[in-house]
């Protein structure tokens, strides 16, 4: 069925006139990129033609908004401060990440209904009182449902996540955000956001034999590394798009989180319309079909790309090899055929002990008829798999669907584990039975991150990321180093869509339609509670907070969310700031020792964790800073990577570059997000610095500051620091929170 058809209707009516005002303003064709973003402005009166790529911000209007449950508790306990009845816009909330793979479905689930009964409550009772869409624990991973149940074509949408953009795959413009963010948007505020650059990505020709959509994004990872698709949208267009199927193309989306990308985005085409009618939206398929030439870039952008889009990238789907990336990041992007040199090279573990098909990247129908195609001929061969197999469905509805069809079952005659419709492993979750921690091991998944310690928490597992036919390869060849797709002489074959249809309807909880009914609702908040907490305000920021600040860390190296904020176990207190800030940067590494988790009080010289560190500093001398490298906060859109250092007192973070959404969510939250000017000046900090901003006083769009360091010996350097604040982020800033200014000026 389609959900809030009548805001569809709506939007697909007024879209042609909204499309020609925009084009009449800028006088020149324009990429489907503009064409959703210019539709979806806040203000009507907006001069399209005067916003700049890169430069301006603009403030936006998405129509709906998804929060899956380990963000979800944060957004709403702050929306709840902003006194509304109910969200301005559609939203919804995913119960998918709190799951643990441990024995499988039939007991893990009940477990986790269990085990988070009081978070699970808590979301359930916000849905109904705020009139949002609740999915309970075991219905799907957040962006497979919202693919199968709410994206459009042509439309746009924030969630708190950061493979939102998955439902680029259906044509819509989807952003992962922190959850302040979607407290903008579900409160009926403007959400702002700088007016990304567009990278048009033309696919030739038509994948064959084992290559599949995965490897699309596998290789462009590669081309573009983990920082290339920062502040860009993603556009795709080319004859070899209308060859990827609905799902196919959701996974290219879904991955661009890992360049970076603001989001990605196909054109709309029959694949789309197929995939529309399949899941229940005939109507939605129809509008689109006649809107079809609104939902694509214009044939003036097609001819010539190179006028309209800031770079072009193009890949011959043809010649595209099957590709296997990693370990430790997703750029590092081979083909299949290079891995038997690489194992050689870098003493990679050859041994494949554990093969986990799923997540929100590749867990569709035709990702498991492929995969379980490729173990249907390996056993029909005679051939036995050797490694371990986990599979987690997407959703509910492709679970039963896969179950009537056999899938399953083939999954099943490999000794495969069905765990729940979740993330699981994917997000740490995942009890890993094995004899040795210590042994270095590797695994191969179809999942889209895999940072160290991402699956299991073993920093020693080797974690490679290819696509789910070749992943079952892998279980059968056993060896990093053998290669299915060379060793076997059958390819993977699938539908893309169940011949017999889709097994049943997966619905949500829906709140009371009547308003007295849902103001009756309680959101219940133990006061004691170990995981849920309301939200104090944070106070406002003072210039002289800013004099010697002591060095919290200066981070070396890689340093993701996982790295600042862990997941896995951590979990646990996401809807609880005071307990999870006891993992703050507990990955990252200390540049002086290359330790984690361990760092030299200036004042005590004491070593202790970092989180307790911060909250000495935060309590002994009114707060702290930390230095880091490039791509500072890369990965998840978790707010509490921005929050927990908030809490315990970091006043600024000077990087040489920042990840998209936490240098946002570190705006918002009212840490002081700066660049160095010069990328070197990282060389100036040393162990037990001090540090005090000047020009603080003089904040204003594209201003600069010095960093003023005093060293242990009483010696002096500083460094020029560089910032993107506009006036309404200084505002934040001053204020203490975004949500500060906005509550406010309620
Ligand atoms: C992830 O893949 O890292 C997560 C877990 O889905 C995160 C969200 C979170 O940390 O809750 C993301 O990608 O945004
Ligand atoms: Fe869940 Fe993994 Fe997808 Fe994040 S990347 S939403 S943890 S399945």
């Amino acid at each position: 069925m389609t959900y809030d058809a009548k805001m569809i209707a709506t939007f697909y009516q007024n879209l042609p006139k909204n499309i020609e005002k925009a084009r009449a303003q800028v006088e020149r064709p324009l990429t489907l990129a503009e064409k959703i973003l210019f539709t979806h402005l806040y203000h009507t009166d907006t001069d399209v033609a005067e916003l700049r790529r890169g430069e301006s911000y603009a403030d936006f209007r998405p129509d709906r908004v998804a929060m899956q449950d380990a963000t979800a508790q944060m957004a709403v306990l702050q929306f709840m401060n902003a006194g509304r009845e109910t969200t301005a816009v559609p939203s919804t909330i995913h119960c998918d990440h709190l799951i643990l793979a441990h024995v499988g479905v039939d007991q893990d689930l009940p477990a986790a209904q269990n085990k988070n009964c009081e978070v699970y409550d808590f979301l359930e009772s916000a849905s109904r009182k705020y009139n949002m869409g609740f999915w309970p624990a075991g219905a799907g991973i957040i962006h497979q449902v919202v693919l199968e149940n709410y994206a459009f074509p042509g439309g746009m949408m924030v969630g708190t996540d950061s493979h939102t953009p998955n439902a680029g795959g259906l044509g819509m413009l989807a952003i992962g955000v922190g959850g302040a963010d979607a407290v903008d948007v579900m409160t009926g505020m403007e959400w702002e956001l700088k007016m990304p650059k567009i990278i048009g990505v033309r696919l030739l020709g038509k994948l064959s034999a084992w290559a599949s959509p995965k490897d699309v994004i596998l290789k462009l990872a590669g081309i573009l590394t983990v920082k290339g698709g920062t502040n860009a949208i993603i556009e795709y267009f080319g004859e070899g798009t209308k060859s990827l199927s609905c799902t196919g193309k959701a996974t290219i989306c879904n991955m661009g989180a890992e360049v970076g990308a603001t989001c990605s985005v196909f054109p709309y085409d029959e694949r789309m319309a197929t995939y529309l009618r399949a899941t229940g939206r005939a109507d939605v398929a129809t509008m689109a079909d006649a809107n079809a030439s609104h939902l694509m870039a214009d044939a003036e952008v097609l001819s010539q790309p190179e006028n309209y889009y800031d770079r072009i990238i193009e890949i011959d789907l043809s010649a595209l090899e099957p590709h296997v990336n990693g370990p430790f990041t997703p750029d590092a992007a081979f083909p299949v055929s290079e891995m038997a040199n690489r194992v050689k090279e870098n003493d990679y573990p050859d041994k494949v002990e554990v093969v986990l098909v799923g997540s929100c990247t590749n867990s569709s129908y035709e990702d498991l008829m492929r995969a379980a195609n490729v173990a249907q001929s390996a056993l029909t061969k005679g051939l036995k798999p050797k490694t371990e197999i986990i599979i987690n469905p997407g959703s509910e509805l492709i679970r039963a669907t896969a179950e009537r069809d056999g899938i399953l079952k083939v999954f099943e005659q490999c000794g495969a584990v069905i765990m729940t419709n979740a993330c699981g492993p994917c997000i740490g979750q995942w009890k890993r039975i094995t004899d040795d921690n210590t042994r270095p091991n590797s695994i191969i998944t179809t999942f889209n991150r895999n940072f160290a310690k991402r699956a299991d928490g073993n920093p020693n597992t080797h974690a490679f990321i290819t696509s789910p036919e070749l992943a079952i390869g892998f279980a059968f060849t056993g060896q990093l180093s053998a290669n299915p797709a060379a060793l076997f002489d059958f390819v993977p074959q699938g539908d893309e869509l169940p011949k017999k249809g889709f097994m049943g309807e997966n619905a949500p909880a829906e709140a009371p339609a009547n308003t007295e009914e849902r103001a009756k609702v309680e959101v219940v908040i133990e006061p004691n509670s170990e995981r849920l907490q309301r939200l104090a305000p944070f106070a406002p920021n003072h210039l002289d907070d800013f004099q010697q600040l002591p060095l919290l860390i200066k981070t070396a190296g890689k340093c993701t969310t996982d790295h600042i904020s862990m997941a896995g176990p951590w979990l646990t207190y996401r809807g609880h700031l005071e307990n999870i800030s006891r993992n703050l940067l507990m990955g990252a590494v200390n540049a002086f020792s290359g330790e984690t988790n361990a760092v030299r009080n200036a004042t005590t010289n004491e070593i202790a964790e970092v989180s307790a560190t911060a909250k000495w500093y935060k309590e002994n001398e009114g707060g702290s800073f930390v230095i880091a490298e490039d791509n500072y906060g890369e990965g998840s859109s978790r707010e509490h990577a921005a929050m927990e250092p908030r809490f315990l007192g970091v006043k600024f973070v000077c990087a040489k570059s920042f990840a998209r959404i936490h240098e946002t969510n570190l705006k918002k939250q009212g840490v002081l997000a700066l660049t160095f000017a010069k990328a070197d000046d990282y060389n100036l900090v040393r162990e037990g610095d001090r540090a005090t901003l000047l020009g603080l006083d003089q904040l204003q769009p594209k201003s600069t500051l010095t960093v003023q360091l005093t060293h242990t010996d009483g010696s002096t350097d500083s460094f020029e620091a560089i910032h993107t604040y506009n006036e309404q982020q200084i505002r934040w800033f001053w204020a203490g929170s975004a949500l500060n200014v906005n509550n406010t000026s309620h």
